[in-house]
């Protein structure tokens, strides 16, 4: 039985031997290891990315505990005075050029209040808390508590961010300024407000993009897509990407579900990390509260039973049924209605939730006219989102769908390798085939039974 090694992404095994997954998962992590952090990809990601640096450390810390601080540690010391966290560190021994859109792009040098490190603007999803708090649980110790220590005011300072200067909406939740800051860069979901953008796909002929030297075009975000990236990554920049007025000026403002819920996870662990460094738990504990109710109130739709986005631009629900609508489960303290209905959507046919899964559950509902099986975050199976239902399932005591899923993940790793993406009908790889989130994520389904 082959297993595949790190560098071929572990080609199919199809091996449900946990000893070689765990072993395949480890050397993926080392391959992307880069001194002081872990690239998601070498071909396609060759910097620090903020969420997937939470991921990776939750991986790191069953087999290599140090590291899983260090990734932390590197991404904060790279936080912006206003406490804003970037979604990418840039690594400055790469040369120009590794990545489109590169430290020149972002130009975060000319801000002040930005880290002496070139860094891009905006933010990804705030999952690092949660993963602190898990790298500690793992293996307590006088150095995670100390690690828990410094990190401590930087990830209050983190949400403070979140839940002050980005509450365009003035309502508890705070706004993406951009696709990207979702994680989930070409959703559907995002299809209505970004339409608003005005771009020019020419604008294109001016840069190089470099993600469609090392994947397939047809499963990538179009040029249109990039042309409209661009532009609002523009418009940002050019008012020194403050926060203040964005209403009034910037043309994408959206409540996501996901980076939401993110939001309020971060407060329970908050809580958690409070208790465990003497600060005062109470009022991470009420913030939790509070988001999970703005959640409820302002993007949850009763009559449809999912979670949507709310365009600012227009105030309306975004309609797509997408994956993302499901991650509020992972919020310990959601209402008991929308928990069901949750429950309902993800067992549909639109997501094929099951204890015995037949195929991976889709980043985007399969049975609309828009799902793409090959094109990236609008129908191919995800693993970190896979591991956030995964966690709501638990924290929802549903541990018979938790067990499905759980296995559908293994399956994926086991039968392509640690890909970025699976085809969510063959579950065959896609994407990158080393990838980092996917390894760690692989280890910590497989050391929870
Ligand atoms: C833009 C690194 C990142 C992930 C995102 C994923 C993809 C970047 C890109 O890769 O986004 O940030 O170039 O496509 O969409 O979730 O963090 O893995």
């Amino acid at each position: 039985m082959s297993t595949g090694t790190a560098a071929d992404g572990g080609a199919p095994a199809r091996a449900r031997d946990a000893g070689a997954l765990w072993r395949l998962a480890v050397a993926t992590l080392d391959g992307n290891w880069e001194h002081d952090h872990t690239v998601p990809s070498r071909t396609l990601y060759p910097h620090q990315w903020s969420w997937d640096s939470a991921f990776i450390a939750v991986g790191l810390s069953h087999v290599r505990p140090d590291r899983a601080w260090r990734e932390l540690r590197t991404l904060f010391a790279a936080q912006w005075a206003d406490g804003r966290v970037p979604h990418i560190v840039f690594n400055p021994a790469l040369r120009a050029g590794s990545y489109f859109p590169g430290p020149a792009f972002w130009d975060s040098a000319r801000v002040a209040g930005a880290p002496a490190v070139a860094t891009s603007g905006i933010v990804q999803p705030p999952v690092h808390a949660l993963a602190a708090w898990l790298v500690h649980r793992r293996a307590p110790s006088e150095r995670s508590r100390a690690e828990l220590a410094w990190l401590y005011p930087r990830l209050v300072a983190w949400q403070r961010y979140l839940t002050g200067r980005r509450d365009v909406g003035g309502a508890g939740l705070a706004s993406i300024v951009h696709p990207w800051e979702s994680g989930l860069d070409n959703s559907p979901a995002w299809d209505p407000p970004l339409a608003a953008v005005p771009a020019d796909v020419a604008v294109m002929r001016a840069y190089q993009r470099h993600d469609t030297d090392h994947a397939d075009a047809a499963h990538r975000p179009t040029d249109l897509d990039y042309a409209r990236y661009v532009a609002l990554v523009d418009a940002y920049r050019a008012g020194g990407y403050r926060d203040d007025g964005l209403g009034g000026r910037h043309p994408f403002l959206v409540e996501c579900p996901l980076l939401n819920t993110a939001l309020g996870l971060a407060e329970h662990a908050l809580a958690a990390i409070a208790r465990e460094t003497g600060a005062d738990p109470g009022p991470h504990r009420e913030r939790a509260a509070r988001i999970t109710a703005a959640l409820v109130d302002r993007l949850y739709d009763p009559v449809g039973g999912t979670f949507h986005p709310r365009d600012l631009r227009t105030g309306r629900l975004v309609p797509a049924r997408t994956a993302l609508g499901l991650m509020p489960l992972a919020l310990p303290g959601l209402p008991a209605r929308p928990v069901a209905a949750l429950l309902a959507e993800a067992c549909s046919p639109r997501f094929g939730l099951a204890a015995r899964m037949d195929r991976p559950l889709p980043s985007h509902d399969r049975t609309a006219p828009d799902f793409e099986p090959l094109r990236y975050w609008r129908g191919p199976s995800w693993q970190n989102l896979n591991w956030l239902l995964w966690r709501g399932l638990r924290a929802h005591h549903r541990f018979d769908l938790a067990a499905g899923l759980r296995d559908s993940m293994i399956d994926l790793v086991a039968t392509a390798g640690c890909h970025e993406y699976f085809h969510p009908d063959t579950g065959a790889g896609l994407g990158s085939p080393a990838f980092g989130w996917t390894a760690a994520l692989l280890l910590d389904v497989l050391a929870e039974t």
